[in-house]
């Protein structure tokens, strides 16, 4: 297949430096000619992000950092992965960290009316303004892509609509603060945790998922992949990590199966930070992982 791939370089959505140096960094460790074994691909570069100091961070919204620069940023990548899409090419977005998805999503449903996100996070990222602890975008882009908090998607891409709740899957979510917890309930959110994965076995997961998928009609699945989703120990670069995770086994298990149904049209990879990482050991990750995915593709 063909594929876009388009660099998300921020770290403002972490409040943490080292994401925006992920794009670049991944290229340098080989992420072109891993995708290039299989796909014909072709690199849009990084999006631009302005410079905006710390003392501003709050200066366009009370309770979240970085707001317009992030609504700004989450808007060009909606629309290069809207046009990416209806020329029927795979979409990669490289984050920076996970307030880009929500570019990605509002890309997406400008061009499919009924499509499916997989969110694979230790986090479930569905904090709005008023739930946030940490006032962090990063920790907010699916409650944006819900139509939840302020107006997010439906402001930054004026073809994109919101995502109905039914058609989120999030799954490895072990840390969930207790607004998240309220939504979770309130819309009966689909949230699978570490403990439910392994009792029900990863091809249970995810059969239940494709049950989902096929009453409710859903025609195309974005992946959203937070490195965090992997076990603490296996990420020092990342800015969140969270025990009880998975391992890189499971990851791929999750990612063959996803591959094979033919419905997958686009992905986020996010959380990569470089300053945090000891000898690499994230980025080849990383690229290890990121060479499965796009071996089983196509
Ligand atoms: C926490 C941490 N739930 C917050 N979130 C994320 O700040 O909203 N860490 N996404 O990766
Ligand atoms: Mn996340
Ligand atoms: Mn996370
Ligand atoms: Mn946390």
């Amino acid at each position: 297949m063909n594929i876009n791939l388009i660099g998300a370089p921020t770290f403002y959505g972490a409040d943490k430096k080292g994401p925006d140096l992920a794009p670049n960094k991944l290229r340098q460790l080989g992420l072109l000619s891993v995708l290039n074994k299989t796909h014909k691909v072709y690199d849009l570069g990084n999006v631009y992000v302005p410079t905006v100091s710390t003392e501003d961070k709050f200066s366009d919204h009370s309770n979240v950092k970085y707001y317009n620069p992030l609504m700004n940023l989450n808007s060009s990548i909606a629309h290069l992965v809207s046009l990416s899409l209806k020329n029927n090419y795979f979409s990669l977005v490289i984050g920076g960290d996970h307030s880009v998805a929500l570019g990605s999503i509002a890309g997406i449903s400008s061009v499919y009316k009924n499509f499916g996100v997989v969110w694979f996070d230790a986090h479930t990222d569905i904090n709005t303004y008023k739930t946030s602890p940490s006032g962090n975008f990063h920790g907010m882009p699916l409650a944006y892509a819900m139509g939840l908090g302020d107006n997010g998607i439906e402001n930054i891409y004026s073809h994109g609509s919101p995502i109905p709740s039914k058609n989120v899957f999030i799954i490895g979510a072990r840390d969930i603060d207790s607004g998240e917890r309220e939504f979770i309930k309130e819309k009966d959110l689909k949230v699978y945790s570490p403990e439910y994965i392994r009792k029900r076995t990863i091809k249970g997961i995810f059969d239940e998922i494709m049950e989902n998928v096929k009453s409710s009609g859903i025609e195309a699945l974005h992946i959203s992949f937070d490195l965090d989703f992997l076990d603490a120990s296996l990420v020092p670069g990342t800015g969140t990590p969270v025990g009880n995770g998975f391992s890189l086994e499971d990851a791929k298990e999750f990612f063959s199966l996803f591959a094979s149904t033919n419905l997958v049209k686009s992905m986020d990879f996010v959380e990569y930070n470089v300053l945090l990482d000891k000898n690499n050991v994230t980025g080849n990750l990383s690229i290890d992982l990121l060479d499965h995915i796009f071996n089983k593709l196509t």
